[in-house]
């Protein structure tokens, strides 16, 4: 019989019950990763750059080596460690907040430069561990524990969106926007997420994917009106694409 170490291999601890809230999409992401580098045979070299918030704790699930960069700064760590063993196949995993707020600088400058790392983004809309407070990807009209009367466009500014602001950078060589609204999204973000890692291992340049997930606490709502949440009003918002890939230009060569 097949057991659940045959499937996932060392990678994920399938093992470890995640402290990640019932229903929250960083259980699926990290799930995704840990599938894509145990598929990918890169374990042994790869290093795991966690940002700071829920996302943080995605590599006490694998077996895997990593870092925990200070607030935002993943990039810039990851590009110093990448420079320093190129070899090695870096990736950091990062809340919105964590990347699009107090790291915007740090992701953008990584993007532009066109190091061959890879970063993932883990879009709940919100700050979540830090109790639901309002990020630069809240929804206009989004009520969080900052915004009681919904996000303001005029007072706070539009929802940001990271891809289509790095889509006209040259070091971009991956760059997409999925979800895990519904499993055909799932099985579209687990090819990204691989091809992003795969873009780094064949040295073509930076690879970006942004996650749109669920975070029902921070949502304060239930775990299926969270999910239909994130399906609906994200995702008219966030609109899943891939943008760049230069992986399937290199393949056509
Ligand atoms: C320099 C600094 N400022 C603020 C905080 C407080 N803080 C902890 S986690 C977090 C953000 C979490 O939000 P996000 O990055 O969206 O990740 P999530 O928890 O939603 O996955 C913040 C602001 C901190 N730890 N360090």
């Amino acid at each position: 019989m097949q057991t659940l170490a045959d499937y996932y291999g060392k990678t994920l601890k399938f093992d470890k019950l995640f402290a990640y809230c019932p229903g929250c999409g960083h259980g699926v992401v990290t799930r995704l990763v840990a599938e894509t580098i145990e598929a990918l045979g890169i374990r042994e070299k790869t290093i795991s750059v966690v940002g700071i918030g829920c996302g943080g704790f995605s590599h006490h699930y694998m077996e895997i080596d990593a870092i925990e960069a200070i607030h935002g700064r993943s990039p810039a760590t990851a590009i110093g460690y990448k420079m320093g063993l190129p070899d090695n196949i870096v990736y950091t995993y990062q809340g919105d907040g964590d990347m699009s707020a107090i790291g915007l600088a740090e992701v953008l400058h990584a993007a532009n430069r066109g190091v061959p790392i890879t970063c993932i983004m883990i879009n709940n809309s919100v700050f979540g561990m830090t109790g639901g407070q309002m990020s630069p990807t809240s929804l206009v009209g989004q009520v969080t524990a900052t915004t009681s009367k919904g996000r303001d466009e005029k007072t706070h500014g539009h929802p940001l969106l990271l891809p289509e602001m790095m889509q006209a950078m040259d070091g971009v060589a991956y760059l997409a926007r999925e979800s895990v609204a519904d499993h055909k999204s799932i099985l579209k973000a687990a090819k990204s997420i691989r091809n992003a890692f795969e873009c780094q291992i064949k040295g073509l340049g930076f690879a970006f994917v942004e996650m749109i997930v669920p975070c029902p606490t921070g949502l304060r709502m239930n775990v299926a009106d969270a999910y239909e949440w994130t399906g609906k009003q994200a995702l008219n918002y966030f609109k899943p694409q891939v943008f760049i890939n230069k992986l399937e230009q290199s393949r056509e060569v």
